[in-house]
């Protein structure tokens, strides 16, 4: 199936958006009430209500006591197509494919990883500054779609983007405190420029793959849960 073809067209002002600016968001994509089975499915794979072979799930980097990303919880898949059929069904939502397949300009995508990340609050729990393609190389051949799953507060440690950033170069990056699987970027970053990503729940955010992003500590009153899909173009016959 050609997944452009698939409902939810963007407009004209929404692809400007995403080339101008890195990411776009798009709301009342998602209703509330599959918002609410995906987030009884990830805290089951979690707590091991569900099965979650073929899945971390647990601390998003575990490479010693100063690594941020033990306080960072995640479910992702490292099998795929993903085994889970709730996490798998909607990594293949042909909504949130069809906009992909937009914004990349092609027939049809296929996720190709998935990560629910989980911040606790009060915790030194930062997403450091990177491009997502300092880790897959992409050439800006990949988006992501991110979307809350519970509602997202101003000091709940939101995603921050940097507007404008996907049109440089991948810049240098290495581990955070020399260990993490987390990167961060080497040089300055304009963090006056950053805009917090305050969406309702039911919108999904997408944002290309050279995009400066990240995300402050969680320090408020309660958890912030989002799914981060990677989707680039299909590369199997049966992906779109
Ligand atoms: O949710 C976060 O804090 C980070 C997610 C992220 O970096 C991404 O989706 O590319």
């Amino acid at each position: 199936m050609d997944d452009k073809s698939a409902t939810v067209p963007l407009s004209p002002a929404q692809m400007e958006r995403f080339h101008a600016d890195g990411f776009v968001v798009v709301n009342g994509l998602l209703g509330l009430e599959e918002i609410a089975r995906l987030v009884e499915r990830v805290d089951g794979l979690l707590s091991g209500r569900y099965d979650a072979t073929g899945m971390v799930a647990g601390r998003a980097s575990d490479r010693g006591t100063t690594d941020v990303g033990r306080r960072i919880k995640q479910v992702m898949p490292m099998q795929y197509p993903v085994r889970d059929p709730v996490l798998r069904g909607i990594g293949d939502d042909p909504r949130i494919k069809a906009i992909a397949a937009q914004l990349l300009d092609t027939a049809a995508v296929e996720m190709f990883q998935q990560q629910a990340l989980i911040k606790d609050p009060g915790q030194d729990n930062p997403t450091p500054w990177h491009q997502d393609d300092t880790y897959w190389r992409s050439g800006g051949s990949a988006v992501t779609a991110w979307f809350p799953l519970e509602p997202l507060y101003a000091d709940c440690g939101t995603m921050h983007m940097i507007p404008g950033s996907h049109r440089g170069d991948v810049l240098p990056h290495a581990r955070v405190g020399g260990i993490s699987i987390f990167q961060v970027i080497q040089t300055t970053v304009d963090v006056a420029a950053a805009v917090p990503l305050l969406i309702p729940l039911g919108a999904v955010s997408f944002h290309h793959s050279k995009l400066i992003h990240g995300a402050p500590r969680n320090g408020g009153a309660v958890r912030r849960i989002a799914l981060a899909q990677h989707y680039h173009a299909a590369t199997t016959a049966s992906a779109g």
